[in-house]
């Protein structure tokens, strides 16, 4: 009989590769040596140091999965997954920032870029030199992105694009606006643009009185008569695929970074319940406490194995998008449960920030909406099934 790990249940490490417990070993000694001691007072005064791109991009964790020649580390999906575990570990706020610029900005750049914008953008964006955003949500289109209205006209030389988003991580910040719009040009169909900060007619105002992600800046983009030329355009995507490619592979990352999140959160509160002695002996020597430990281990042992499960068929291009949404769907929902019953295990201390049950708890609120809402996954996963679309 094998032995069993309370913290490994189903020996994941065992089914990584050497290169993988490297690349996972150097993320969360990163993430526990100087995102942990951070973060505190980051979420609390809600502020974000454009730093931490800089810190990541020296170790390779930007862009993890793009080939050496523009900068990235040419890593495997399951090796992405990992390092957003770690850093989620930590906060959900700074797998955020890193996942917009790996998935979100640096992939649509490689996978649907001209030579010249990869060679342009990709190996500073890889270092943290330049920061990235990306801009789909709107005031009015939100988990119907397709409603959106920002449109971009053409002009002698290239295009003209008005309009806003809404909700976008990173933009106050941003060298790099990776924006999507319905161009008349190509029969209104949604087209990819690459803008750079301070051009004429851009703007990022922060967002401010976020209770959830505050460790990430948060802000609007908004494009009045921005000019940009032809090489702005990102020539070789169109339609709402462009955008849903990228959001395939973050969302992806996000159902491997939730349950870093969730680990955390069930390491403190079985460790809370061993610490703290109520009616004679200690909380962890309870039925009830013990219940929810075991349903946190079991929901967290089988969701790990889930995405490895996804990562590894992204590796071999098998991974269809209803898979992810299973992932990201459930890994959300059930690491918000777990941060929330880890915030009632706590008692009292549950609510302080020491205590980071709860920063935790309410990051995951955002988590389980942003990248296509928890229902919005269900009728992904519904439509899969019975061929009916339900979304109108
Ligand atoms: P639908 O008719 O289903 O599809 C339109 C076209 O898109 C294609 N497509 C996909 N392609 C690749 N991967 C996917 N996952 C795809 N899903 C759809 C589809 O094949 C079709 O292509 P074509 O060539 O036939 O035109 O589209 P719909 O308008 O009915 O929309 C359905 C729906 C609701 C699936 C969906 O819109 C949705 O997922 N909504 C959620 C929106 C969302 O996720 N927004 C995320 C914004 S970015 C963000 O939140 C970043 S936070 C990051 C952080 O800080 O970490
Ligand atoms: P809505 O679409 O209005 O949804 C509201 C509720 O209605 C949800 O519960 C949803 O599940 C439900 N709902 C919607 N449609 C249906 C339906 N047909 N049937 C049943 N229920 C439905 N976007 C970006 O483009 N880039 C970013 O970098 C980015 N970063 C973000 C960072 C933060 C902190 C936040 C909060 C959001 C971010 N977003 C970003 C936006 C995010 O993707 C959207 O908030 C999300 O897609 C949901 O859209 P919405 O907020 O408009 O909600």
């Amino acid at each position: 009989l094998g032995r069993f790990d309370w913290e490994d249940a189903f020996r994941l490490d065992d089914q990584l590769t050497e290169e993988e417990r490297l690349v996972r070993d150097a993320a969360r000694a990163y993430a526990q040596d100087k995102l942990q001691p951070r973060v505190i007072e980051a979420y609390r005064e809600e502020k974000t140091d454009p730093e931490i791109f800089r810190e990541m991009g020296e170790l390779g964790l930007l862009g993890s999965t793009i080939p050496e020649a523009y900068g990235g580390a040419e890593l495997g999906y399951v090796a992405y997954g990992l390092v957003a575990r770690e850093v989620e570990r930590v906060d959900s706020g700074y797998r955020s920032m890193m996942s917009v610029q790996s998935s979100l900005v640096m992939y649509p750049i490689y996978a649907y870029g001209s030579e010249a914008q990869r060679m342009k953008y990709l190996p500073k964006l890889a270092s943290g030199e330049w920061i990235g955003c990306f801009g789909l949500t709107e005031p009015d289109a939100g988990s119907d992105p397709g409603g959106m209205k920002t449109r971009a006209t053409k002009t002698a030389d290239g295009y003209r694009l008005n309009g806003s988003k809404m909700w976008i991580s990173n933009s106050p910040i941003a060298d790099v606006f990776v924006v999507w719009a319905k161009s008349d040009a190509h029969d209104g169909k949604i087209r990819g643009f690459v803008l750079d900060k301070g051009t004429k007619g851009l703007s990022a105002p922060k967002i401010g009185g976020k209770l959830s992600l505050r460790a990430s800046i948060t802000g609007e983009i908004v494009m009045e008569n921005v000019e940009v030329g032809e090489d702005a355009l990102l020539p070789n995507v169109s339609g709402l695929k462009g955008p849903f490619g990228c959001l395939n592979r973050a969302r992806y990352g996000i159902s491997w970074g939730v349950l870093g999140a969730a680990e955390f959160c069930w390491h403190a509160a079985r460790q809370y319940g061993l610490d703290r002695q109520q009616f004679g002996r200690p909380l962890a020597q309870t039925q009830l406490y013990q219940k929810k430990l075991a349903d946190m281990q079991t929901e967290i042992a089988l969701g790990l194995q889930a995405s490895l499960r996804v990562g590894r068929l992204m590796d071999e291009a098998k991974a269809a998008p209803e898979m992810i949404s299973i992932v990201k769907r459930n890994n959300c929902g059930k690491a918000l449960d777990i941060a929330r019953q880890a915030r009632d295990m706590h008692g009292g201390n549950g609510i302080s920030e020491e205590f980071q049950v709860m920063r935790h708890m309410v990051n995951l609120e955002t988590v389980n909406t942003y990248e296509g809402a928890h229902d919005v996954h269900a009728l992904i996963l519904g439509r899969a099934q019975t061929g009916l679309q339900a979304f109108f």
